[in-house]
């Protein structure tokens, strides 16, 4: 993938050159590349496989984790993002208990059947609790997660950068919501049914961020829904241009191949 993006810079840059300066059009934009269904027949449970039982719909619109498992499991996209917006519903098909379920990306290690117990994990972790329990608190909070995951638990060891808590702050049973994860190498943004909830400037940690795998996730939680999954790149030059194309996308480099981040944040 890496030779495509490369090429199209190369194109793009090319064709500035060439035609100079263009038009931005937004709704041209969006229906040239526009979202595109994620098949969740293409992602895998990783992690202790007996910690979950991730049930994907036939048609690959809809997945659930239907056990309750003791300390997080994983249902793992095949391919890294980066400058994308990953949008999709979830919902606790339950009014049984009251824990987690949420979204890692940026998931750079590790992979595979070890991801809970062994190795140096690299991701962010973004979570949502139903309901206060000892130090687990209601609420949502979004976490960098590096060094050993060993379990939910363990939360003493995630680096939490943002977190919203308090008694009216958790998730409702038999309630389906709407996020939208916006993952960029400057900033990260995460909106629950169309309300922000957090946004992360990559400055705040001192490097831009890289790109990594998506996974759903659930911990201490059973019968939670992901259905509806959608990925959008952000960044012209992520994605392949048809020649018909090649102009509109060269619109949008020439207005500043301007993230969506940078845009909320100029007009705030
Ligand atoms: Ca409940
Ligand atoms: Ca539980």
């Amino acid at each position: 993938m890496r030779p495509v993006q490369d090429l199209c810079k190369i194109t793009l840059g090319v064709a500035v050159i060439t035609l100079g300066t263009l038009t931005y059009h937004s709704s041209a934009y969006a229906g040239s590349l526009g979202p595109k269904a994620i098949d969740l027949r293409e992602w895998t449970q990783q992690g202790i496989l007996e910690k979950g039982n991730w049930v994907v719909s036939d048609d690959g619109t809809s997945v659930v984790q239907d056990i309750h498992e003791g300390s997080g499991t994983f249902f793992v996209s095949p391919d890294k993002f980066i400058n994308t917006i990953i949008r999709g519903k979830f919902k606790v098909d339950t009014k049984q208990d009251d824990d987690w379920m949420g979204l890692m990306f940026g998931l750079e290690s590790p992979t595979g059947d070890n991801i809970e117990a062994t190795g140096e994990s690299s991701f962010f972790l973004f979570d949502w609790k139903q309901a206060d329990q000892g130090s687990h608190k209601e609420g949502l909070s979004l976490a960098k997660v590096s060094g050993k995951y060993g379990a939910y638990a363990n939360r003493s060891r995630f680096d939490v950068l943002r977190s919203d808590f308090g008694q009216d702050k958790g998730w409702q049973d038999l309630t389906e919501y709407e996020f939208a994860l916006l993952y960029e190498e400057e900033g990260i943004k995460i909106d629950i049914d169309g309300q922000t909830i957090f946004e992360i400037d990559a400055e705040e940690l001192g490097r831009n961020f890289d790109p990594g795998h998506v996974a759903l996730y659930t911990a201490s939680q059973k019968d939670v829904k992901f259905s509806d999954l959608s990925y959008e790149s952000t960044a012209a030059s992520t994605s392949v241009p048809e020649p018909s194309s090649a102009i509109g996308l060269l619109g949008i480099g020439a207005a500043g191949v301007g993230s969506l981040l940078k845009g909320k944040k100029r007009s705030q």
